[in-house]
């Protein structure tokens, strides 16, 4: 309850902060975009790990403000990039949206304003849902989602393989990546079964049309197994940590 009067003064105060983590093209070792993870660093107490706060905002509704506070930041940080010459036309941002998100009508309208302020084209924003988004197989969902698509933004599924995972809403939902959990990226080079699970979801991706990120890239060899099995896209430790855009700027200069 402390917690979240804190949270509430927080979002009000605009102590919240973003911070941007490197998303790495594995043939060329090229950062391709960034994803957009939100911060909070509480005067004294130090930082909050987002799990403890984020279903806080949920459970709170406000998710749906702090939300649109995110994807303006995140939209405008790339336009800032752009213009700076740190990141060329072809780069992009990845932004987590929360099922609530899902469930407002307007919310394609609100993003296509938020890019058109900026100027940057729906295909360079990349938005990140997760499972539970789509379990409710909601008409309003799929209404913004499609929304969503016909802005031109990409549709990732988040933390794929942890929730529900009924195949079946690749088919009916309009994504178009998904998002290798961590927890299959973390053992698949002990764990023969992590490593076909990785594999089983790259090759049903490719026959679906969709891209993949693995997530919690941590060493050399894990990156050298998921080029193997022919995984595009990586996000990890081993390229960089989320860090306030002026330290994501400078990782992205390098590495380019
Ligand atoms: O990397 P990190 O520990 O910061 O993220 C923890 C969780 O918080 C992740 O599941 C991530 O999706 C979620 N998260 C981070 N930023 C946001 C945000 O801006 N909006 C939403 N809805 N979730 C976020
Ligand atoms: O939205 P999502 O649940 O994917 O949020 C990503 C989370 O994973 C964030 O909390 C981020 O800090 C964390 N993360 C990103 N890269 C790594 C990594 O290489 N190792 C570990 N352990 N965590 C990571
Ligand atoms: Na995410
Ligand atoms: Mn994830």
């Amino acid at each position: 309850v402390e917690l979240e009067l804190d949270l509430r003064h927080a979002v009000a105060d605009g102590a919240l902060s973003v911070a941007f983590q490197p998303i790495v093209d594995i043939p060329t070792g090229r950062p391709a975009g960034v994803e957009a993870l939100l911060r909070w660093d509480r005067p004294l107490l130090g930082p909050v790990s987002p799990v403890r706060f984020v279903p806080l905002l949920e459970e709170t509704g406000l998710v749906t403000v702090v939300g649109m506070q995110v994807l303006r930041e995140s939209v405008a940080q790339l336009a800032r990039w752009r213009a700076e010459g740190v990141v060329d036309e072809t780069f992009f941002m990845s932004v987590n949206v929360s099922p609530r998100q899902l469930l407002d009508a307007g919310f394609p309208d609100a993003v296509a304003q938020v890019l058109a302020e900026a100027g940057v084209e729906g295909r360079a924003l990349l938005l990140e849902i997760t499972e539970s988004s789509m379990v409710q197989e909601d008409e309003l969902t799929l209404k913004v989602l499609y929304g969503l698509r016909a802005l031109g933004c990409g549709l990732a599924v988040d933390d794929f393989g942890t929730g529900y995972s009924a195949l079946s809403y690749l088919r009916r939902f309009p994504v178009t990546r998904v998002k290798v959990d961590r927890s299959f990226v973390d053992g698949m080079c002990e764990d023969p079964s992590d490593a076909a699970l990785v594999r089983a979801v790259e090759a049903m991706s490719r026959a679906l049309g969709l891209s993949v990120t693995a997530e919690g890239v941590e060493t050399a060899e894990q990156r050298d197994a998921l080029h193997e099995l022919g995984v595009r896209y990586g996000q990890g430790w081993l390229w960089g940590r989320p860090e306030p855009a002026e330290r994501c700027a400078v990782l992205l200069r390098t590495a380019r």
